[in-house]
């Protein structure tokens, strides 16, 4: 180390926290107008004081090069933080004034964001879940992927039935999965879980492969069922015809036609007349003057001994009906694809 070095270090030892003191003073009388940047500069700029001591650093004896070097950066990092603060605390002034000088009137009215609502198709699910809630059922939800035993089996669904083909159901990776084709496989989970007497509704996607006008992919169903001592088929016609009045009031119509399915019988599909030509006959309901809505019968004995429901004991009803064609029915949508098309202009209209 020179002699020189070993000098300007001497000296600056004796200077440096005065320096430090002058800075911190300095940034913090610095107004508004004032300049931040030649500040910094002026006191951590290349051409500094401190800077050119810290260039001087590597000429000191390594017995005093530590203890410099820490006191120089500790001086370069608390005029860095007081600069920093400062800047921000500036700028906050600066909003202030601006927000002081710009006019406000807080009694003016919003800008009209337009409000929000649900979809369609979530509208009509809650209405149609309130109306089996008033009628004391439960509601229950369940996994969308499925295996064959749930969705099929354990609902009477023979082997060789055209379901369970692959151009019907959407299986999954080696066919050990399904994405569950009705909401049924979620009272087969309920019957398992509670006693009878119940009363349970299942609401839910569901997955075919099926796409028209008419069939989408994934739809939504609301299934049904109520199992007691001695129900029978006036009670699964009372109880349907409770909720379509409530659906559609008193005025309307309601027919059973007998029908077939694997986990019902008898079986019936029920028709109401038709909302819009009432039963005169129209291009909605195809001249016929009847809209079919539900599908419904009396749970198979079968299915309840594979649950260890007692038939000899226990009988009870059950109903399924797609979300889907209700909404369209309702707001008279002639395309089911329209409801996922997520197109703005069509939603607004609801
Ligand atoms: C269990 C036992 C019986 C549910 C039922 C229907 C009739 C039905 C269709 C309506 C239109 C499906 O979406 S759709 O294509 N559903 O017609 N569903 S009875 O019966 C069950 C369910 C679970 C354990």
């Amino acid at each position: 180390m020179d002699d020189d070095v070993a000098k300007t270090w001497a000296d600056a030892r004796n200077k440096i926290d005065r320096l430090r003191d002058g800075a911190l003073v300095k940034i913090e009388a610095l107004g508004k107008s004032d300049d931040l940047e030649k500040t910094r500069i002026e006191f951590l700029g290349k051409k500094s004081y401190i800077m050119g001591l810290i260039k001087l650093l590597g000429r000191l004896s390594a017995e005093e090069r530590p203890e410099a070097g820490a006191k120089l950066n500790a001086i370069r990092t608390e005029i860095e933080v007081a600069i920093e603060t400062k800047k921000k605390w500036l700028q906050h002034v600066e909003q202030d004034q601006i927000l002081q000088n710009e006019n406000f009137d807080i009694s003016l009215p919003s800008r009209l964001l337009g409000k929000g609502h649900f979809h369609p198709v979530a509208e009509v699910m809650d209405d149609l879940i309130e109306i089996f809630v008033e009628l004391g059922f439960m509601v229950e939800e369940g996994p969308e992927v499925e295996t064959d035993e749930f969705n099929f089996k354990m609902l009477n669904f023979p082997d060789d039935h055209p379901a369970r083909d692959m151009q019907d159901t959407f299986y999954i990776g080696n066919g050990t999965r399904l994405m569950r084709t009705h909401t049924s496989p979620v009272q087969i989970h309920a019957m398992k879980k509670y006693q009878p007497p119940m009363s349970v509704i299942a609401p839910g996607r569901v997955y075919r492969c099926d796409s028209d006008v008419t069939h989408s992919p994934v739809f939504h169903q609301l299934e049904g069922f109520y199992i007691d001592k001695n129900v029978n088929f006036g009670h699964l016609k009372g109880t349907l015809e409770l909720f379509v009045r409530h659906l559609y009031g008193d005025g309307v119509e309601v027919r059973f036609r007998p029908s077939f399915f694997p986990f019902t019988e008898p079986s019936a599909e029920i028709d109401i007349s038709c909302v819009l030509c009432h039963g005169g006959g129209c291009r909605v309901c195809k001249e016929t003057g009847w809209l079919e809505i539900l599908g419904a019968g009396m749970i198979d004995p079968n299915v309840l001994s594979v649950m260890d429901i007692n038939p000899e004991k226990w009988t009870g009803f059950a109903f399924g009906l797609g979300i889907e064609r209700i909404a369209m029915l309702k707001y008279g949508i002639d395309d089911i694809r329209l409801l996922y098309e997520n197109n703005i202009g069509f939603l607004q209209q609801f």
